[in-house]
């Protein structure tokens, strides 16, 4: 039956500048790969898994998340991009709703599909605004979705939006450029967020894809997420891995 557990939200919401890996399980062709990443993201100590994707099926959710379970404790996280894509091996998960689209289907319809599944479960539920932001190209959830992301100058309209979705009970924030934008979520945007939200945790993904991308968002987003660079690069762990040995240094 579902609880309102607390762990993972705790978590994300302790500190700033956490790292996630978004895995999505349709770009993984072997158990192989998943291994390697595993050994990658502990030596980088990564925060977390975010495990999702625009148009994954359940049997390759299911055999992703199962398969991270037995080999990491770096929590996992469900980022669904439909009411299918749940497993109950998985910490918790982003139930996520579009709120910069107006499609019914992704702020209520697939909840609704979901909701018995999720009640079933002992899944931890983070119930999350949504909010995409124009990252220069279409990204592949705006197409599924069938909606328009929030323009890039219009930062008032996203923070209205963020403010907008917590007053209606939502616990987390996630500004999403889409993945492989261009550009990503402005830093700015986050900034103002947590100054005008400063109890609810930010998450921000979308074309990040260096240090520098990661250290514009470290002191002001609680989860800095990496999907399409890591995939297509796996060593970029190491410069993570880098980057906070330095930082360790410097304290
Ligand atoms: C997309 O926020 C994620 O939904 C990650 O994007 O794949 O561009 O890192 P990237």
């Amino acid at each position: 039956m579902y609880r309102n557990k607390t762990e993972i939200f705790n978590r994300i919401n302790s500190q700033k500048g956490q790292i996630a890996i978004l895995i999505d399980p349709e770009k993984i062709e072997t158990d192989r790969q998943l291994s390697a990443l595993i050994s990658k993201a502990q030596a980088a100590s990564i925060d977390y898994f975010f495990i999702g994707g625009s148009t994954v099926t359940r049997k390759d959710m299911e055999h992703v998340v199962s398969y991270l379970k037995e080999n990491t404790k770096i929590p996992l996280v469900i980022f669904p991009g439909s009411s299918h894509q749940i497993s109950p091996d998985a910490d918790a998960i982003l139930l996520l709703s579009l709120l910069s689209g107006r499609n019914p289907d992704y702020l209520i319809g697939h909840h609704i599909l979901a909701s018995h599944e999720l009640h079933k479960s002992k899944l931890e539920i983070l119930p999350t605004a949504y909010i995409l932001i124009e990252g220069g190209t279409k990204s592949s959830v705006a197409y599924v979705s069938q909606t328009t992301p929030i323009p890039l100058e219009q930062e008032q309209i996203a923070l209205q939006t963020a403010i907008a979705g917590v007053m209606q009970g939502k616990k987390v924030i996630y500004f999403d450029a889409g993945s492989g934008a261009k550009n990503t979520v402005p830093p700015a945007l986050i900034e103002m967020t947590t100054h005008e939200l400063p109890d609810y945790p930010v998450i921000v993904g979308g074309g990040i894809r260096t240090i520098d991308d990661i250290q514009n968002f470290k002191n002001s987003a609680n989860v800095i997420v990496i999907g399409n660079h890591i995939e297509k690069n796996p060593e970029f762990l190491l410069d993570i891995a880098l980057m906070k040995s330095k930082e360790n240094f410097e304290f």
